[in-house]
């Protein structure tokens, strides 16, 4: 809470509104940054001022404060249960890792090896063995995988766990996006056949969709990645990829992998099949992370906060009573909880913000800051008319609704935000995407923070060399995703940037 600024006149939010600069000196809670003007010192100022994170004195470490949690607990109530449905049992392996069993798998961990994290001592000794924070737990789990899975009896083994894993990042770490902790959960799940694990994959690639788009009100694509993208020690990977259309760059939003039988190779991970002969299993693991929470923020911010979806947000609905000089604010007061309690009755997340040292001004801006998607606003006149005013933080209508109605127009309302939200955010996204067929366009729609649809013949020394091509100051372009949703592609289609017949559709562009 920003303590002691001095409270805004009620009647003066709006027009202070209007000038970013104005609002600050009055209230000193407007945003310095906009959105557009300056994106990258932007997002971190949404973040701290929205109470969503604190800076920490070691550098890509945050505090998640509450209103990051409500919004990470709300997609845990949706996905733990979906994946309790196929059977996916809860687990917990511990966080540190054996260097010996880290080295075990090392193609897997080679490329990955300067970002890991080792505790090399206690108090002033120095540990005979260091060991490793876990950056994933592929090694961590599977030598038990081994131990556990005996015949085809024990098949599928599902398993799941919510977790925290560290990743020694050196490039410049971004809230939520590229952080040295963050929180996720990662499946692991051992199957008999192969076709078992492809379709768990696409089920958990289903659920990722979901979270972004029915919860987090953002568009994404699915898709698998190219043979360059993927993670080095699986079969194939598919993932979600988001866009932010302020920079320009895709993101990967989740990623469900299909490990084939990498791992149980190495880990010895084998059963006796019914023939009772001895067969290796088929593995996948997947993932997603605290940085959908950074996609959806930097998704949907404006100039005044962060802009929340309904279905993730953990307040709904903001009561704030609007005093005037002569009327009985006990009476508004309590209307005012009357209010909460109607709406928290019908399971509607509302909260009064009933101070009576801040402005009703003030915390109209608070309370947009926070992204808050509705408020509501009662006076005398309001309590007169037996009515109540709307605010929507997502486009800024207001609208008066009788109070007798008051539950079901704001649950219609509440759906109209979060489904408006999305098709906002897709409208944006679909007008940032450019079709290109040749080298010369291809450049052009990169200058032009485009997101890249472009025929390829999904060769990997021609990615690499795009890449190569392409390394500027920003980062050079790769490939995205090639979605599962293909474009027709007429026969004699050219590959972009090879001149070679084209294989498929594939999305490019920076990434984060
Ligand atoms: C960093 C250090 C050490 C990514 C790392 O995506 C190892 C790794 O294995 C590493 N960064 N990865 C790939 C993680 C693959 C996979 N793990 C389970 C997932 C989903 C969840």
């Amino acid at each position: 809470m920003a303590g002691g600024n001095k409270p805004a006149k009620a009647d003066k939010s709006n027009a202070a509104a209007k000038s970013s600069k104005g609002r600050k000196k009055e209230t000193g809670l407007g945003l310095t940054n906009t959105k557009d003007g300056n994106f990258g010192e932007w997002y971190p100022e949404v973040l701290t001022n929205g109470e969503m994170i604190e800076y920490y004195d070691i550098s890509g470490c945050y505090i998640l404060r509450p209103w990051t949690m409500g919004i990470w607990e709300l997609m845990q109530d949706f996905f733990d249960p979906e994946i309790k449905n196929m059977k996916i049992k809860p687990c917990y392996f511990p966080l540190f890792v054996s260097n010996n069993v880290l080295q075990k798998e090392k193609d897997h961990i080679e490329g990955f090896a300067p970002e890991v994290a080792w505790v090399t001592k206690s108090g002033d000794s120095d540990l005979e063995n260091p060991i490793a924070i876990r950056p994933t737990s592929e090694t961590v789990m599977y030598p038990y995988f081994s131990k556990w899975i005996r015949g085809h009896r024990d098949l599928p083994l599902k398993l799941n766990q919510w977790c925290n894993v560290v990743r020694w990042e050196f490039s410049n770490p971004t809230p939520f996006i590229r952080s040295r902790e963050f929180l996720w959960q990662e499946g692991h799940t051992a199957h008999a056949t192969q076709e078992e694990a492809d379709t768990e994959v696409l089920e958990i690639l289903e659920l990722y969709r979901r979270l972004y788009e029915e919860y987090l009100a953002v568009p994404v694509v699915k898709g698998k990645k190219s043979e360059l993208e993927k993670f080095a020690g699986g079969l194939y990977t598919t993932s979600v990829e988001a866009f932010i259309p302020n920079t320009g760059r895709g993101v990967q939003g989740a990623t469900s992998h299909c490990l084939g039988q990498n791992f149980a190779k190495m880990f010895d991970i084998t059963f006796e099949d019914e023939n009772r002969e001895k067969a290796m299993v088929w593995q996948n693991s997947w993932a997603y992370s605290t940085r959908t929470i950074g996609v959806m923020v930097m998704v949907h911010g404006d100039d005044k906060g962060l802009v929340l979806p309904p279905k993730v947000s953990s307040v709904q609905v903001i009561v704030i009573h609007v005093p005037y000089k002569d009327a009985d604010v006990k009476e508004i007061i309590s209307a005012c909880s009357a209010t909460v309690k109607t709406l928290c009755d019908l399971g509607i997340r509302a909260e009064a913000d009933l101070r009576e040292n801040y402005s009703p001004g003030w915390k109209y801006s608070h309370w947009e800051m926070k992204g808050v998607p509705l408020r509501i606003e009662i006076g005398p006149k309001d309590l007169a008319n037996n009515q109540v005013r709307t605010v929507r933080r997502d486009n800024g209508e207001k609208v008066d609704i009788p109070m007798t109605d008051l539950g079901e127009k704001v649950k219609e309302m509440l759906d109209d935000i979060q489904q408006s939200m999305f098709n906002v955010a897709k409208q944006k996204r679909d007008a940032c995407v450019q079709v290109t067929k040749t080298w010369d366009e291809f450049v052009d729609a990169l200058s032009k923070k485009k997101l890249i649809l472009a025929p390829w013949c999904d060769e990997e020394e021609v990615e690499k060399e795009v890449k190569a091509k392409t390394k500027g100051e920003t980062g050079a372009a790769k490939t995205l995703c090639s979605p599962f949703d293909q474009p027709d592609l007429p026969e004699g289609t050219l590959c972009f940037a090879s001149g070679k017949p084209a294989k498929k559709w594939t999305y490019w562009g920076r990434s984060y």
